[in-house]
Order: structure tokens, then sequence, then C-alpha cells
């Protein structure tokens, strides 16, 4: 059980958390999540293995309701880590979600899940790696190519970048435009083989492939076509805006395209 916190452990030394990896800690990780998995404390990671198959269900629930941030950052038994900058991500369902495609295009729309099911899928089977450590082998994703609704929308000959923006009304991420055009970024509705679940960024999570994964925005809401790159949440506290895996961040990792 203690095997799966690796070097993702709280107080396990540097890079435990993207707040402390920049030594500038944000205003909802760093602390709060280091007190709150010391308080979960022995006892409740004594019991995890009892609670093995509902864990990603009581993590998802305790995330809507726990202030201390306890749910933040724990294994979940794939060798993900669950991250979550926000106090509370609402739910989105089918019914409820949207995806608004805009900024610098001559045709902005918003795009239902049905909508986006409904466009090309693009398959990818390939290993995320955190900037902390952590690396998943092997993790397919599905989705629409991000570039595909690029040229739905006609982006404008001023366009330079995109502005990546959630639904838990706090992350955000931002790709150039020749990144965002490369055929392993995606609008991803699928991971591990199910529509992605909410602790993974569900119903719609970004999917930059070659790129530490805090660069693959959960509960994805918007995409807005800018003039110039608007570094994201984590770009913000230090974090390389050119998240390439294994080239950016002063590390050294397996690149994993
Ligand atoms: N909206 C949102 N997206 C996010 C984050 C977040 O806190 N909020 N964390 C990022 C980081 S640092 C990582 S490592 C991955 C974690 O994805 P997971 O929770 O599915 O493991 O999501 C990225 N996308
Ligand atoms: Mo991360």
């Amino acid at each position: 059980m203690n095997d799966e916190y690796g070097d993702s452990r709280p107080g396990g030394g540097p890079g435990e958390d993207e707040g402390a990896a920049t030594g500038r800690k944000g205003p909802a990780v760093g602390r709060r999540v280091l007190l709150g998995t010391l308080a979960l404390g022995a006892g409740g990671l004594a019991a995890a293995p009892y609670l093995q198959s509902g864990l990603e269900k009581f993590l998802g629930a305790a995330s809507q309701v726990d202030p201390t941030g306890i749910s933040n950052l724990l294994p979940n038994g794939g060798g993900f880590r669950f991250y979550n900058v926000a106090a509370s991500v609402p739910t989105k369902t089918a019914a409820t979600y949207r995806l608004a495609v805009g900024g610098l295009v001559e045709r902005p729309r918003s795009y239902t899940l049905a909508e986006l099911k409904a466009l090309p899928q693009v398959r990818t089977d390939l290993d995320v790696q955190c900037v902390t450590g952590w690396r998943v082998p092997k993790v397919p994703f599905e989705g629409v190519r991000v570039s595909d609704l690029l040229d739905a929308a006609g982006v404008r000959a001023e366009g330079r970048a995109l502005r990546f923006t959630c639904f838990d009304g706090t992350y955000s991420e931002s790709l150039t435009l020749s990144q965002a055009r490369r055929d392993d970024v995606l609008v991803a509705l699928r991971m591990q083989g199910k529509p992605i679940t909410k602790d993974h960024g569900g119903p719609v999570r970004l999917y930059v492939a070659p790129m530490y994964f805090y660069k693959s925005a959960k509960w994805l809401s918007g995409i807005s076509v800018t003039d110039k790159v608007e570094p994201g949440y984590w770009e913000e506290y230090g974090y390389d805006v050119d998240g390439w895996v294994g080239r950016s961040n002063g590390r050294d990792d397996r690149p994993t395209v």
C-alpha cells in the first residue's frame, strides 16, 4: 500500500507535489494537502485495502465535501494521483456539459457531449508522466483531435495560441497553435476504456500526450484562440509553459511519445 505513494508521498523529498516543488505554494495545495494527508494517518492507510473496490468512488465523493484537501493527493490503485486545485468541482452530465470554442476564430460555437462523440475519435496508448515523478504506463485515451475543432472553428490569421479553461473555475492551461495541432493532442472523452470519471476530469479533459500531465487540463470547458501564450495555472508557479516530457522542468524522464 505504502509503495503506491512512491516519490509523491508528502514529506518524501523534493517534488512531492506541484506547489512544494516550485517553492511557491498555490492557494489550494501544498501545506493543506500535506496536513490533510498526514491527518488521514496510519488508520486511514491501514484501512485502505478493505476500501480498495470503492476507493475511487469514495475519493470522488470526498473531493466534493472535504475542505482539508485530503483527497487531493491519494493513490487510487491505478498509479494515478488525483489532483484538484479547486475547492469543489460541479458534476457535469451529458445534459449539462458544454465545450465552448471561441476567441480568434471565424465560427465560435459550443459543443455538447453528444456532438463531441459524433466527431471522429482518435485513440492513443502512451505513458502518462507527472512532473512530480509518478508515471503510469500505457494509458488509453480516446477523443477528438484539438486540430479538428480548430479547423471547424477557422482560426483567424492573428491566432497564435490556445487558452484552455475548466469548469472547476480555477485551472487553466495553454498551448501554442502548432503544439495544439499535433495529432496526439486530444479533447479526451474516454480514458482506460471507459468514459472519463469525474476524478480524472470527466466528462471531458484535455490530453497532451507529449507533455507533463499538468498540461492535460481536467474538467475542460473552454478553448479560446489567443494572440499570445497565456501561462496556465501551474505555469504561474514556475512550471515550464513548454512542458515536454524529458526536456523541461529540469527533468530527464523518458519521453512519453
Ligand atoms: N482542472 C484541473 N486540471 C488538472 C489539474 C488540476 O488540479 N485541475 N492537475 C493537473 C496535474 S498537476 C496532473 S498531474 C493531472 C492529474 O490528473 P489525474 O487527477 O487524472 O491523475 O491533472 C492536471 N490537470
Ligand atoms: Mo502533476
